[in-house]
């Protein structure tokens, strides 16, 4: 009876040192993969930040399939630990169809390999919909979150969070939202108008919109100023000049817009996180993907991160 087992344990010693010396391997190169191919030009690190940088990723399906792509997933945490909040868009399915313990279950392992990175602890979220708000919790903290009751007028109800930060005395409510496409006319004038609703709602007038609107091309006529057409009493953050999509062709469906009490709040800073600006040619070619996106930056998303800079002590309501 204990040969065998004696036996067992003797082949399995040399596999467990492998496994654990592949795995310090893995670790060290994670360490060095962020040091290499990311750096910050933001304070956002700071456990006192005059600013936070916050940001909306529509993530192209952050489900089982890409969760079995290390480097991919390595990769997409690398670029949300950029930020101090990050609004994701389909979160388990680009839609809404997926179980929401399905959803938490992917997002508490997505939130493993980001805290490997950015710290025991660094990073919670927030839950609803096919949405996500993965947050700096030495920076920000939560006051609420409910996804918003109102699936009449959206195909994907956005959901809503209140936060504030910890030192300083912004606050804020948000609304993340992906448009159905074809329905982005009526879901983004109903998303006009929830401006003042929240406000009144949540006794706060400072709201961030921000997400996958779909503004552009086929689905939605933008304008021809720089500010989104349809939000008169909001600032256009991501103007109408943008290209938020990694797909050849210009189109700017990812949106930031502010309520007009931000403006204080606003640093006028903003940008399009371009994955080939931040990661080498090599790097991407090691992206693991689909047969049509491995070794390009189509394995990460079909959309690019949008982000802006909002100040911490500058709030006036
Ligand atoms: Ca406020
Ligand atoms: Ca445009
Ligand atoms: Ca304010």
């Amino acid at each position: 009876m204990s040969i065998p087992k004696a036996g067992s344990a003797k082949t399995s010693m040399p596999k467990k040192f492998l496994f654990s010396l592949l795995l310090v391997i893995v670790l060290i190169s994670a360490g060095i993969f962020v040091y290499r191919y990311i750096t910050s030009d933001e304070n956002s690190q700071q456990s006192n930040p005059e600013t936070i940088r916050i940001a909306s990723f529509n993530l192209q399906i952050l489900g089982d399939t890409k969760l079995g792509r290390p480097t991919t997933v390595q990769t997409l945490a690398a670029i949300i630990n950029q930020f101090d909040l990050v609004a994701l868009q389909e979160v388990g399915s680009s839609n809404s169809t997926t179980s929401s313990e399905n959803s938490r279950r992917i997002l508490d392992h997505f939130l493993l390999e980001l805290n490997a990175q950015a710290g025991q602890n660094s990073y919670s979220y927030l839950y609803g919909n096919q949405y996500a708000i993965l947050y700096r919790n030495k920076i920000l903290t939560p006051n609420f979150s409910q996804v918003h009751p109102d699936s009449e007028n959206f195909a994907y109800p956005p959901l809503l969070a209140g936060f504030r930060v910890l030192s300083g005395n912004f606050d804020f409510v948000l609304a993340t939202i992906h448009t159905r496409p074809a329905n982005a006319v009526e879901e983004l004038a109903s998303l006009a108008g929830l401006v003042e609703t929240l406000a009144a709602a949540f006794n706060e007038p400072d709201i961030i919109m921000l997400g996958d609107f779909n503004a552009d091309g086929s689905y939605y006529n933008e304008g021809s100023s720089e500010a989104l057409a349809g939000f008169h009493q909001t600032i256009t953050v991501i103007p109408n000049s943008a290209d938020t999509s990694v797909a050849p062709g210009d189109n700017s469906y990812d949106r930031i817009q502010l309520s007009p009490a931000m403006q204080s709040d606003w640093t006028g800073r903003w940008g399009i996180f371009r994955f080939e600006e931040h990661f080498d040619a090599s790097h991407i070619l090691q992206l693991e993907g689909a047969e049509t996106t491995a070794g390009t930056i189509a394995a990460l998303s079909d959309h690019y991160p949008v982000w802006t800079v909002l100040y911490t002590n500058r709030d006036q309501d």
